[in-house]
């Protein structure tokens, strides 16, 4: 610890010329940044050589998205020395919490996909298991989002600037990766060769971002690859006079790692995204496929020492570019690389919304990437040929790779890997007996399922200090190394102390969010009501507009029929893909109804709205612990797993939800009496679909639906879009928010009762939090690193 003070002040005077006293917080940062990576690497250092000396396998994780969120209070807290660090600053005058403020939060993500991914490193670092990452370094992550009257704007988040400084840049380590032109066969004096022709050279630049663990002498890395042109710009064109166009090459070279797409749940197939997918897939291929051959001097063995885990379908160009190193140049013969490549890739399938699943046309895939097509294509040839010499009466048309022009990579992903899971049991039946039945029938036993789980340690450790404190205190047991010891706080479930403390401990989480909303939105809210929150991506199915509809009501009943509600806070925060129209519209109509009510002091006595901007990793630390009610309200069948439930949970608020994703999996860890459960089941959607779902006649049917649907069009000022969704949810309602509307209501109304019960609500939020541990990422991890990996910590 007093190398490290003396590191920070070394770094001040010899960086900036200054001592501590004339330092500004802005150095401060930068200092401890730099100081934090740098220690991080030496630890690497010993744990690498340890790891190449055991000659085991390692796993290289393969994800478009990593939603690290900040690193400086991660990396302190797991190196530590946080309170050290805390105290000296202080000595010298210095506020490290308004040093963490100044850390982007890298927003190298959408959403619940890229946060798994992130909560993976950590909880596997944690357990010291070797694992890599893969990513791209996008220049900017996902957008910044502000309200505008309502509607959502973006902005670019130029996350580097201040992110920079916990990159390390491998100058050594950069890999070229070939786009376009054409390959020939050839044959020499070996046999047939590819060669080659007119390919339009990109580099490949590695910057390594450290990943510590708790308690642990292991550091993984994840590699995030930038891309540059080749050879700076055109020499020829530059002499000529043609400045423009001689740098134009290099601008569109650089323009592959320049943006994050911002879409969630859905992809276009754009062609940028191809050049990203492979752009980072074939560098991440060759730097493995490099380090193992100068290890074993050989590539047989690759399967025995290494596991690519692919990370949903993004990554899937993994598969041929494996092949094609080892064809192309390792000499491999087909069968024999392909033997390697099946048993070497794992895929992991986190949606089965149509519009998610991946697929590229044949007619932009094949010029931007020929030698990757004709593999993919003989991948399919003979996929296809071994379906009718197994003579299984097998369905093609849906498991073939190449369909209609378009190569489908799930079916790719599913055909190459020896291993296929979902992300919770529910999510994983359906692939089986619905979206991959046919695979499902021909490979008995690949398809598996890992249940989510989320890094406690960020999610508990870090976000709750207090609670964390408390419960330290009380169970004398180390459950931030192993959430599952939680548990033992059922003993005090009839221990009305212990529900008192946890209720203070709450009090204070909603005090700090207090002053939070009120900063940012100017908005004074009652810390005695019911905080219900709302919280992951703008999506229709998952229902924001169920909920918009519940507070409509409550505003109707309050204002004409006297309702006199236990208060209530709503808040939401989430981000609308840029493109999604009715994403948009949804917040608006939330920004809408916030408005009104602030506006009728009648109203706004019982229930407020908050649409909180800009939601982010360190937004969702700042929610989570000050929420009551988890609203997880998706259409059944619809949400893979989720896992902003889990993290609600783990702090203590109570599931409102459907019988959806891992919902179903808290249900059963915490019993009916301690979870508000209501609506459809994924087979009543399925078969309610199957009719034809009328909205309409819900509409017609039922007096609750109908009054409220026509007070939301008395709400129409011309400026809001109130009548516009109401035609929408009465002749449209894609997701069936009607059908569920009355079975949410009664169990609105359940919530409202039980929080009037202190010692109740408390007992049933104790449960909660102490049955959570099942969702930690170690146990999720564990899994994989059992049935999936078969790997070993590096000791
Ligand atoms: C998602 C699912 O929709 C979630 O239900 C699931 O919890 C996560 C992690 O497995 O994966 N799949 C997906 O494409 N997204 C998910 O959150 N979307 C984003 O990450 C934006």
């Amino acid at each position: 610890m007093d190398s490290f003070t003396k590191a920070i002040k070394r770094y001040l005077e010899k960086r900036f010329g200054n001592s501590i006293e004339d330092a500004s917080e802005r150095q401060i940062y930068q200092a401890l940044m730099v100081i934090t990576r740098d220690k991080l690497a030496e630890k690497r250092y010993h744990y690498i050589n340890k790891l190449k000396e055991s000659e085991q396998k390692r796993v290289y994780y393969m994800s478009m998205e990593f939603l690290v969120g900040k690193t400086l209070r991660n990396n302190l807290y797991n190196l530590g020395i946080e309170s050290e660090v805390k105290n000296f600053l202080s000595e010298n005058g210095f506020v490290l919490d308004k040093i963490y403020d100044i850390e982007p939060d890298p927003g190298l993500g959408n959403g619940g996909l890229g946060r798994l991914a992130s909560c993976y490193m950590d909880a596997l670092t944690s357990q010291e298991y070797p694992i890599t990452g893969f990513s791209i370094l996008y220049e900017f992550g996902i957008f910044k989002q502000v309200i505008s009257n309502g509607w959502q704007q973006e902005f670019p988040d130029n996350w580097l600037d201040l992110g920079k400084y916990g990159l390390i840049y491998r100058s050594d380590e950069e890999v070229e990766i070939k786009f376009y032109g054409e390959t020939k066969e050839q044959w020499t004096s070996d046999g047939l060769r590819i060669k080659y022709e007119d390919y339009t050279p990109i580099i490949a630049e590695p910057y390594d971002l450290m990943i510590s663990g708790y308690e642990t002498d292991a550091v993984n890395v994840l590699r995030l690859w930038k891309s540059k042109a080749s050879g700076g710009f055109n020499m020829r064109l530059f002499e000529q006079g043609e400045y423009s166009k001689s740098v134009e090459s290099k601008a569109i070279a650089e323009s592959i790692s320049k943006l994050l797409y911002p879409a969630d749940d859905n992809n276009k197939g754009k062609e940028l995204r191809i050049k990203q997918q492979y752009f980072f897939t074939s560098a991440s291929l060759q730097q493995i496929v490099k380090m193992h051959y100068k290890a074993y001097n050989t590539l047989d063995n690759l399967a025995e020492k290494v596991v690519i885990h692919i990370n949903d379908t993004h990554p899937s160009l993994c598969i041929p570019e494996l092949m094609r190193i080892l064809m192309d140049e390792y000499e491999y013969s087909w069968d024999k690389a392909w033997e390697i490549t099946i048993k070497t890739f794992a895929y992991t399938n986190h949606t089965i919304m149509a519009e998610a699943l991946e697929k590229w046309s044949v007619d932009l895939f094949r010029p931007i990437l020929p030698r990757i097509y004709t593999i993919i294509s003989e991948i399919n040839n003979r996929f296809c040929k071994w379906c009718k010499d197994i003579g299984a009466s097998v369905d093609l048309e849906e498991m073939s790779i190449i369909h209609n022009d378009m190569i489908r990579m799930a079916n790719l992903c599913i055909v190459s890997s020896y291993s296929v899971n979902g992300v919770s049991k529910l999510h994983s039946d359906i692939l089986k007996k619905d979206t991959f039945k046919s695979f499902n029938r021909i490979y008995p036993g690949k398809f598996t399922n890992v249940t989510n789980g989320i890094a406690h340690r960020r999610w508990l450790g870090q976000a709750n200090p207090e609670l964390t404190k408390y419960l330290n205190e009380l169970l004398e047991v180390d459950f931030i190394k192993d959430l599952s010891s939680i548990e033992n706080l059922l003993e005090y479930k009839s221990d009305e102390s212990v529900i008192n403390n946890l209720e203070n401990i709450k009090k204070i989480k909603k005090v700090q969010l207090a002053e939070y909303i009120k900063k940012n939105t100017g908005l004074t809210v009652d810390t005695n009501s019911i905080f219900d929150v709302q919280i992951k991506r703008l999506h229709e199915y998952k229902r924001q507009l169920l909920n918009a509809l519940h507070i409509i009501y409550l505003y109707k009943e309050i204002k004409y029929n006297a309702l006199k509600p236990y208060p209530r806070t709503f808040i939401f925060s989430a981000k609308a893909s840029s493109g999604y129209v009715m994403a948009k519209n949804i917040i608006k109509l939330i920004c809408s109804i916030s408005e009104i009510i602030e506006m009728d002091p009648e109203v706004r006595k019982y229930i407020k709205v908050v649409f909180l901007e800009d939601y982010r990793v360190s937004l969702a630390e700042k929610i989570i612990p000050a929420a009551d009610v988890s609203e997880q309200i998706s259409q059944a069948g619809k949400e893979a797993s989720g896992t902003g439930n889990m993290k609600l949970m783990l702090n203590g608020a109570l599931t409102l939800g459907t019988m959806d994703g891992a919902n179903v999996e808290i249900y059963n860890a915490v019993g009916k009496d301690n979870i508000f459960i209501f609506g459809l089941s994924s087979e009543e959607v399925s078969d309610l679909s199957e009719r034809g779902y009328r909205s309409e006649e819900f509409y017609q049917n039922s007096s609750v639906i109908k009054e409220t649907i026509d007070f939301m069009r008395t709400l129409d000022n011309g400026d809001s879009n109130f009548n516009y969704m109401a035609d929408y949810l009465v002749s449209r309602d894609p997701y069936m928010c009607l059908a569920d509307f009355e079975s949410y209501l009664e169990q609105q109304k359940l919530i409202e009762k039980t929080y009037q019960d202190r010692i109740k609500w408390g007992q049933m939020s104790l449960v909660n939090i102490a049955n959570s541990g099942i969702f930690s990422a170690d146990r999720a991890t564990s899994e994989y690193v059992k049935e999936i990996w078969n790997i070993k910590k590096v000791k």
